[in-house]
């Protein structure tokens, strides 16, 4: 089964993104009830069902359920893959090239995980082969971090978190075979984009609003604004294409935001709900960007089949 790392600082909002990837499931599964469905694995389903409730009732994850998940399996099935009307008469039930399993691996407290595994021992709480030799990596970046050029700390966290991203890279790098036939595909997703400082967007000469999914090119480049400045070492790394014979894909760029009410009194702050067309609820999210990545994990999850 296809292999996704998830990668990312302690507290830079992987829980929720994982939540708001099975929210997107979820809403997928609702409203293209012919053409698509999910499940996930057995036993990750309490502890993504528990934190996808506790967005629902419109909390961010709990620490309770922080703990939780360190890999989850999602299991996803198409009806159309693009293969036209032709064959879906032909086979008029599910279409296995079509469908598509994911195991996800998430590593929290990278830059100690990479500490050790450069002193030899094994990436801990992780199954190292899984994460060597992953299809993918999704790299979480906490859009709170971000700065402006001019303005990097070299003691800042998100320096720390770049020069542990990187190592992780080469390390996937140096353990492939010269000219695997393998793709490894980089998917940046800038978490908690919603709360991106101002100054951070505008010393890099960009606007609230990145460009919309099907504008790859002006997207890349909104990404890459922010990525040159902030995660130079990882994009340099992934950027030097073929290196030691491992093929890149070509890296995608994701945004995720949430609607939030800002803490009061006693209150936490809050995850703002929308209802649905169906009528129900859901988390005030960016579910675009949530149903563009599921289509992207799932083309990657086919060819690595
Ligand atoms: N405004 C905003 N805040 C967010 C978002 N995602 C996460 N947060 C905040 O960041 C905190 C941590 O998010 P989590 O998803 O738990 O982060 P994590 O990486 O899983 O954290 P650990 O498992 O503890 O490493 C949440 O409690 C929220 O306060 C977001 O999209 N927008
Ligand atoms: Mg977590």
């Amino acid at each position: 089964m296809p292999h996704v790392v998830i990668v990312g600082d302690r507290g830079s909002g992987k829980t929720t993104v994982l939540a708001l990837l099975y929210a997107a499931q979820v809403k997928s599964g609702a409203t293209r009830a012919d053409d698509f469905r999910f499940h996930v694995g057995l036993e990750s389903l309490e502890e993504i069902s528990e934190v996808f409730q506790q967005l629902m009732s419109g909390s961010f994850p709990d620490s309770a359920a922080k703990e939780g998940i360190s890999s989850i399996t999602f299991h996803m099935a198409s009806r159309k893959a693009g293969l036209g009307l032709l064959s879906r008469l032909r086979s008029q039930g599910w279409n296995p090239g079509a469908s598509a399993s994911l195991h996800f691996v998430l590593l929290r407290n990278l830059d100690d995980e990479m500490a050790r595994y450069r002193t030899g021992s094994s990436l801990a709480n992780t199954k190292l082969r899984d994460v060597l030799e992953s299809d993918a990596m999704i790299i979480l970046v906490d859009s709170t971090k971000l700065v402006a050029s001019g303005q990097e700390d070299p003691v800042a966290a998100m320096t720390t978190y770049d020069a542990a991203v990187e190592s992780l890279v080469s390390a996937v790098q140096r353990s492939r075979g010269r000219g695997s036939a393998r793709r490894f595909h980089p998917i940046f997703i800038f978490s908690k984009f919603d709360s991106v400082h101002k100054e951070a967007l505008r010393g890099a000469g960009l606007d609230g609003t990145p460009p919309a999914v099907r504008e790859t090119t002006r997207r890349a480049a909104y990404a890459r604004a922010l990525l040159d400045t902030n995660l130079k070492k990882t994009i340099a790394r992934i950027t030097a294409r073929e290196v030691q014979g491992v093929r890149f894909g070509t890296p995608s760029y994701f945004f995720s935001r949430v609607t939030t009410e800002e803490a009061t009194g006693n209150r936490n702050e809050r995850v703002r709900l929308r209802q649905t067309q169906g009528g129900g609820w859901e988390p005030d999210y960016s579910a675009d960007e949530y149903l563009a990545l599921l289509e992207s994990l799932r083309k990657i999850a086919i060819e690595a089949e």
